[in-house]
């Protein structure tokens, strides 16, 4: 039983066989976060075959309630610092309701030592403003799968400056298609593609090191 197996699996919607190597994976000592991360790339392959017309909606669903029950008996596992970092505000933008890699960063996130002030999804740039008001935080995290969501980061960094609020903090966007290009047509400080990568691009932005 390998992560290879675990993506066929995944891939192939067979939850059962997804949930059985994930469990012998975590007996085994396999680092929660790499589990993570193929059950992410298995997504990919399940987007690529959603693109090509051989999965359906149906399936997307079906493939995002594999990762939440995926997620049920990892996130647990992962080890929790104590030393608070600093604060997080964090959300899916406006239009978009995907939230499983949201809710994976935020696992990571709290996990690393980040208070996270989580405002779900399909999130309005004004509630970003208010939250930002509110929690005064270190670091704005934009969460966002679809193409049009780069509008509403953009829109969202726009309403923080508008409020006189974007020299206050930093701005991070994740999901998986972003890039040094989005991230510039945004106005976001930061991006990542991965959990992983948004902690140490976060600590980053801190003067933490990565
Ligand atoms: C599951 C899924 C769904 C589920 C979402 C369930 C949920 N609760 O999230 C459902 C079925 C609801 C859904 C709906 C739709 N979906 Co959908 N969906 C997917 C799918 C297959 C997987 C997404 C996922 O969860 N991946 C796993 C996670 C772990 O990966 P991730 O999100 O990239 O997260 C990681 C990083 O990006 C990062 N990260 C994420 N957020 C953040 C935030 C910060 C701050 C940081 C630092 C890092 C970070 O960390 C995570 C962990 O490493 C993708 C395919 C794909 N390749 O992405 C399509 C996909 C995103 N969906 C797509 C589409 C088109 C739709 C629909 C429009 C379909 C429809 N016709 O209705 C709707 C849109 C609904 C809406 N308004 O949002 C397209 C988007 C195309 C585009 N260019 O816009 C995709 C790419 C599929 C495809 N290839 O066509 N979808």
């Amino acid at each position: 039983m390998s992560l290879a197996d675990l993506i066929d699996a995944f891939v192939n919607l067979d939850e059962n066989r997804v949930l059985g190597i994930v469990e012998k994976l975590l007996r085994e000592g396999t680092d929660p976060s790499e589990i993570l991360e193929a059950c992410r790339k298995a997504t990919t392959i399940i987007g690529e075959r959603f693109e090509r017309g051989e999965y359906f909606l149906s399936e997307l669903v079906f493939a995002s309630e594999i990762f939440n029950s995926v997620m049920r008996v990892v996130l647990p596992e992962l080890k929790r610092e104590t030393k608070p970092l600093g604060t997080i505000v964090l959300g899916t933008v406006q239009g978009d309701i995907h939230d499983i890699g949201k809710n994976i960063f935020k696992a990571f996130a709290e996990a690393a030592g980040f208070k996270v002030i989580d405002l779900g999804v399909d999130v309005p740039p004004e509630r970003f403003v208010d939250a930002v008001r509110t929690h005064n935080p270190d670091i704005v995290g934009m969460s966002g799968l679809l193409t049009i969501s780069y509008e509403s980061m953009k829109k969202t960094v726009n309403a923080l400056k508008e409020a006189g609020l974007r020299d206050r903090v930093r701005v991070i966007v994740g999901g998986g298609r972003m890039d040094e290009h989005v991230k510039r047509y945004v106005g976001a400080d930061e991006w990542a593609d991965n959990a992983m990568l948004g902690i140490r691009k976060c600590k980053e932005m801190l003067g933490l090191g990565g």
